[in-house]
């Protein structure tokens, strides 16, 4: 089958709820994608940092397999001899106290919602049902109907309500708008240290740090959602660290399962944690021993190959050589280590054009909101193919007609 087969056989068969680039990809290794054309491409999207070890990474790959010949899943009605070891290395690494194992990023937030809400009645003394969590304008959490209840996004929200009440939004990088929203129920703040969906969107200096004052002096939680932008992808372990704290509950996922699959988790203290009494709350493939062991696989590799400080040192040349090269397209390029984004004028149009003539270059990147594209490649990427990349970016940010023609 060719491209555009492969493409109408998913246009038959699935719901249409994605507009994807049309490259049907069926091979990977590090930061490059091989299509179904045999066309070579460099992934500067990562699955949206989920790939943050690259495609296919040698020692994530050999641990999936050592696991996959022994024991693949128990749920937890039983123990199995990885979780555990797991999730020590989780939180050794992590600097928390406990660490509860989930899939994917929206079953974490959920769980995250679930863990201060009942710390809020069982140690806050909250009145039963009235417990509210305070979030940000304009953020992605997920897709869970709780969570995009929540989302300012009228895509991402109409046609899916009613919607579970509880949650207040306040405007994002603004601590006054936080301090000023809360009320004697408030039990947490839920936020992103750096707005992914939103269009990679850097929050003024200190402004977690003070969040994080905020919530001590009020007694409420912060709960920090490092989805995205933790494992290394903004040049720190966690983007927290970048103003100094990692918040009362963490969010984990994407890179966590290596690119390899789901594996997701909150980490929080004991006193938060230890809320959660024997079905309370689970999942039937949370804690599993095959991401168990892709895990600690993933870990590892973020770790000993210090891949935050490959990502803070590559970004920040990426960037300044993004900059530096200039575009009369190019407003403003954002972010913090490897997680970028090039904001495109408006009166020049929407981004994706430049993501097709990108495309066209042999490089994937991907469009959020209108006017963004968004650049986050594997971590492992080496100098000189970043080198290459900007060539061709800068190419195509410059040459009215590579991006007129996309547009054609
Ligand atoms: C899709 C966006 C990125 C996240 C943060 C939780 C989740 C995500 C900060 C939920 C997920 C993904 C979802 C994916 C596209 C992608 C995305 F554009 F939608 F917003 F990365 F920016 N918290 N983000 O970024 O995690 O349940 O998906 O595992 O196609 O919806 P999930």
């Amino acid at each position: 089958m060719n491209t555009a087969q492969y493409i109408s056989q998913v246009d038959r068969w699935s719901a249409h709820n994605y507009h994807p680039l049309p490259v049907v990809l069926e091979r990977g290794e590090g930061p490059w994608v091989w299509d179904v054309e045999g066309h070579r491409l460099l992934d500067m999207l990562s699955a949206y940092s989920a790939v943050n070890q690259g495609h296919r990474h040698p020692r994530i790959i050999a641990a999936l397999e050592r696991q996959a010949a022994r024991l693949t899943l128990t749920s937890r009605a039983f123990h199995n001899d990885q979780m555990g070891v797991f999730l020590e290395q989780l939180c050794s690494v992590t600097g928390f106290d406990r660490a509860l194992p989930m899939n994917t990023g929206a079953e974490a937030v959920e769980t995250a919602i679930k863990a201060a809400r009942k710390w809020g009645y069982e140690v806050r003394g909250v009145p039963a049902g009235q417990a509210e969590i305070i979030v940000c304008e304009h953020n992605f959490h997920g897709r869970t109907t709780t969570i995009v209840g929540f989302s300012s996004d009228p895509r991402a929200r109409g046609g899916f309500g009613p919607f579970a009440p509880g949650f207040a939004s306040v405007p994002y990088g603004d601590s006054g708008a936080l301090e000023a929203a809360i009320t004697p129920n408030t039990v947490g703040f839920l936020v992103e240290p750096i707005q992914g969906e939103a269009g990679v969107v850097v929050p003024p200096p200190g402004y977690l740090a003070r969040c994080m004052e905020i919530c001590r002096d009020h007694g409420i939680l912060l709960i920090n959602d490092e989805i995205q932008t933790g494992l290394g992808r903004t040049g720190r372990l966690f983007c927290g660290d970048w103003d100094g704290g990692r918040g009362d509950i963490m969010i984990v996922g994407k890179a966590l399962g290596g690119g390899v699959f789901p594996v997701s988790g909150i980490l929080s203290g004991s006193e938060v944690m230890d809320v959660f009494r024997p079905g309370d709350h689970g999942s039937t493939f949370g804690g599993n021993p095959l991401a168990a062991a892709v895990g600690r696989a993933a870990l590892d590799v973020i770790v000993e190959e210090d891949l935050p400080a490959r990502s803070e040192q590559l970004g920040g040349w990426f960037r300044d050589t993004l900059r530096a090269a200039g575009s009369p397209f190019v407003e403003e390029v954002r972010g913090r280590g490897l997680m970028v984004g090039v904001v495109i004028k408006r009166e020049s149009g929407p981004a994706r054009p430049f993501c097709e003539a990108l495309f066209e270059q042999g490089i994937l990147a991907k469009e959020t909101h209108e006017q963004v594209i968004r650049f986050s490649p594997p971590l492992v990427i080496e100098r000189s193919d970043l080198e290459w990349a900007v060539e061709q970016i800068a190419d195509v940010l410059n040459n009215p007609a590579l991006a007129r023609g996309a547009a054609a």
